[in-house]
């Protein structure tokens, strides 16, 4: 029998030699998720993805700092490695992107990756960048009201930080303490355009002062540190000492979407540097250097993960599309004009 290897550093508070091989499973499983999309959509039968590459460390990182069950997420589009470690299952993800009937988000009808899994505590979101951040902010509100110890994480890009309704939302959100935590998974880029034009400031966290509360940076390539981050932020907002914005530090691998080509504004000696922040072979890396994981364990990891979404891909592939009818449900609520 295979014995556990010896591992060589402490681990950090709350994170178990089993849970970070899972979050590191997570990041794999996504990359394959999203790897899948892009070809299905090539294939022409999506129409539609978003990438989440340079991002899963962030948002593996995230998910795990929360509690599952009681705490909500406010995600945005980019979020699939967050929807996939906070219950949303590869299946689910892949009947999504080719919106079929039984689409748990929306029976097909969104975009995908507009998450909604009440029953997973992952609220609807909305196209319209920032719009979904007050939304989160009256949630995290009406916990506090109801003195439920829930807290709310709200992720969105760096551009989203120049809409009015962001600014709105975190002046609010800090007068009146909310238990929510914003999380500005910042990749340079707001589809073409670099942060640079966005903003006359270099970190985002740095908007924080102006609301009153604590901003913080970390490497968003990097689960572990996001993980110890976010955690304390949670705990801060759990004990009622308001909210925290929390700028990662990523970046976006690909395209902004399928529908995007990133080669008309980054030249391919740029899109070619950002390799070298990959945040899988990082976290491979860093557990290795633990002697948490060995090549032979990441070899068989991959391999589940890629069967996990062979499997997906097929059985979201044979479920049967909207019909006509389909068009009229969920339009009003059931009985509401009775
Ligand atoms: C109010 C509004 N303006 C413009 C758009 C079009 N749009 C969609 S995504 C996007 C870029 C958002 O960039 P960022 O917030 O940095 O997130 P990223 O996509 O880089 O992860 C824009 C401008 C939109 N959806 N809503």
């Amino acid at each position: 029998m295979k014995s556990e290897p010896k591992v060589r550093a402490s681990l950090p508070d709350g994170l178990t030699a089993d849970t970070l091989r899972e979050m590191y499973y997570r990041m794999v499983l996504t990359r394959m998720c999203d790897d899948r999309a892009f070809a299905l959509n090539r294939q022409g039968k999506i129409p539609f993805a978003a990438t989440c590459q340079g991002h899963e460390g962030v948002q593996v990182g995230a998910a795990y700092a929360l509690k599952r069950g009681t705490d909500w997420l406010v995600p945005y589009y980019r979020d699939t490695a967050l929807a996939l470690s906070y219950g949303v299952t590869p299946r689910e993800q892949l009947m999504c992107l080719f919106a079929r009937k039984a689409d748990i988000f929306s029976s097909g009808r969104q975009f995908p990756n507009h998450y909604s899994v009440p029953d997973r505590n992952i609220a609807s979101i909305s196209s319209i960048i920032a719009a979904h951040v007050t939304h989160g902010v009256g949630m995290a509100l009406a916990f506090r009201m109801r003195k439920q110890p829930i807290v709310t994480l709200i992720t969105f890009g760096e551009g989203s930080t120049s809409e009015g309704e962001w600014h709105e939302a975190l002046n609010f959100a800090s007068i009146h303490k909310v238990p929510a935590v914003f999380l500005c998974e910042n990749n340079e880029f707001a589809i073409s355009v670099p942060q640079k034009l966005q903003m006359a400031i270099t970190n985002v966290a740095d908007r924080a002062a102006g609301y009153g509360m604590p901003g913080v940076i970390c490497d968003g390539t990097d689960p572990v540190a996001t993980y110890t981050v976010v955690r304390a932020a949670v705990e801060r907002a759990r004990a009622g000492e308001g909210p925290t914005l929390i700028e990662a530090k990523c970046y976006r691998a690909m395209s902004h979407t399928s529908d995007d080509n990133q080669a008309t504004y980054r030249t391919p000696q740029e899109i070619e540097a950002l390799k070298s922040r990959d945040p899988i072979p990082r976290f491979e890396g860093w557990l290795k250097d633990r002697g948490l994981i060995d090549d032979e364990t990441i070899a068989q990891l991959k391999k589940k993960a890629q069967a996990e979404v062979d499997e997906a891909t097929d059985w979201a592939e044979q479920q049967p599309p909207p019909t006509e009818e389909d068009l009229y449900t969920h339009v009003y609520a059931s009985g509401a004009l009775s």
